[in-house]
């Protein structure tokens, strides 16, 4: 299939350069190139990340903050580097404002943990109908433990959120918000500096679960002046088992710490312990230090290239699939926002999408099928799963042609 480089394709965006740096998509599957449009599950890691990874376990491996030896301190310093890393990435004030964390999950699990003392009967936490379960359960499990009641503000058809809804649920008794900017099973883009606006009209603190934003969308966490900011770096070109939590200092200085241990002290007697310095206090035992290296290491390399310039190419490649997508007459996408990340969720007329992720899977080309941990959104749309390409910075047209190739040949195997 042609393509229309010069109205589809970003202007200087070298993606074929930006391919060599990952090795992992230089592979067959099954006797075919591998088409990998799986990056909303994780994403590839680039070669610099990797030798990040195997530099520090080759040279500096230590445990960090304890050691006065040289092997310690320059794990310490690695370690810290990265927190400035993540600092610039979201302009944040201050790096004491970025806590590492396992990932997004962990992150707004601390959050739900620190809010446990503040709420009570007849207090109210506001979500969204489109949040992961991530951004659900543990809200859930914080009302169950303090008798608040959890609010979903509803989308409309076409999965965007409805603003009015979302405002006239805002009450005296809303005493936390938590809101995805980016929607993992529809890709809708959500307008959170509208919706934290809102918010804090009534002074009600927020949190924004980044997870999928965050390789799409330049983040400044000042601008948007959410309370909180959480995001996974395994979305982000770095390894798994990272994340970070950003927290406005002052929300910080009222949080309880998450877990205790090692670390996360200054001074311990079997009568009381004096917590540490934020943000230590919040980051119990040792912790995963050749993932935050890692993820320090796939900040530079996105910000090599630069977010706003991988959205662009991104986008491209979502307008050229749903174009695309149309000459199949059996496919129906699920999320049509205006404002949408390069997700695109569909199903199959007559099909089931777990039958559509292995025959895929077949010729090479991997995406997810499921209910990408949205069962709410599932349930919204009246399906029990969709099948989900999902791009990143790596992906080019011609892989999107593949996809709809893929699509097209099982729809005639199926018959
Ligand atoms: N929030 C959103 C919006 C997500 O998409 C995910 C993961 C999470 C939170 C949790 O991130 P974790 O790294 O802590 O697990 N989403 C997906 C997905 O769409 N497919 O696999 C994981």
């Amino acid at each position: 299939m042609a393509i229309n480089t010069s109205v589809e394709k970003v202007q200087d965006y070298d993606v074929e350069a930006i391919r060599r740096d990952f090795p992992a998509l230089d592979q067959q599957i099954h006797g075919e190139q591998l088409v990998y449009l799986d990056n909303a599950a994780t994403s590839q890691k680039p070669k610099s990340v990797i030798d990040s990874i195997v530099q520090y376990y080759e040279n500096d491996n230590a445990n960090i903050h304890r050691g006065v030896h040289t092997l310690s301190e320059r794990a310490t310093l690695s370690y810290e580097n990265a927190r400035k890393t993540v600092q610039k990435f979201l302009n944040a004030q201050t790096e004491k404002e970025i806590i590492f964390t396992r990932g997004a999950t962990e992150a707004i699990n601390l959050v739900a943990h620190a809010f446990l003392e503040k709420l009570s009967a007849g207090d109210e936490v506001l979500i969204t109908a489109m949040e992961h379960h991530s951004n659900i359960v543990p809200w859930q499990m914080l009302c169950e433990k303090t008798g608040a009641t959890l609010k979903v503000a509803p989308i409309n058809d076409k999965g965007e959120l409805i603003l009015e809804e979302f405002e006239a649920l805002i009450s005296r008794s809303t005493k936390f918000s938590a809101i995805s900017h980016m929607s993992n099973a529809l890709g809708t883009i959500n307008p959170i500096r509208q919706m934290i606006d809102l918010l804090h009209q009534h002074d009600i603190p927020v949190l924004v679960d980044g997870a999928q934003a965050i390789p799409h969308i330049a983040v400044d966490v000042q601008a948007l002046d959410c309370d909180f900011y959480v995001f996974s770096g395994h979305k982000l070109y770095a390894p798994t088992g990272i994340g970070a939590l950003y927290g406005k200092m002052e929300r910080l200085e009222q949080a309880s710490p998450y877990q205790g241990g090692g670390d996360m002290i200054s001074v311990v007697t079997f009568d009381k312990t004096v917590y540490n310095k934020i943000p230590y206090k919040f980051e119990a035992g040792t912790p995963n230090i050749a993932g935050t290296i890692g993820l320090g290491a796939a900040i530079d390399y996105v910000s090599s290239i630069g977010v706003d310039a991988i959205a662009a190419h991104e986008n491209s490649l979502l307008d050229y699939a749903v174009e695309q997508s149309k000459r199949i007459g059996k496919l129906r996408i699920i999320g049509t926002a205006d404002n949408k990340g390069a997700i695109m969720s569909f199903v199959l007329d007559g099909i089931h999408p777990h039958d559509v992720g292995t025959m895929m899977d077949r010729q090479g080309i991997a995406v997810r099928a499921g209910h990408h941990c949205a069962m709410p959104v599932m349930d919204f749309f009246g399906v029990p799963a969709t099948a989900r390409a999902s791009f990143a910075m790596y992906n080019t047209h011609e892989e999107v042609d593949a996809l709809m190739a893929g699509i097209e040949n099982l729809i005639e195997m199926v018959g």
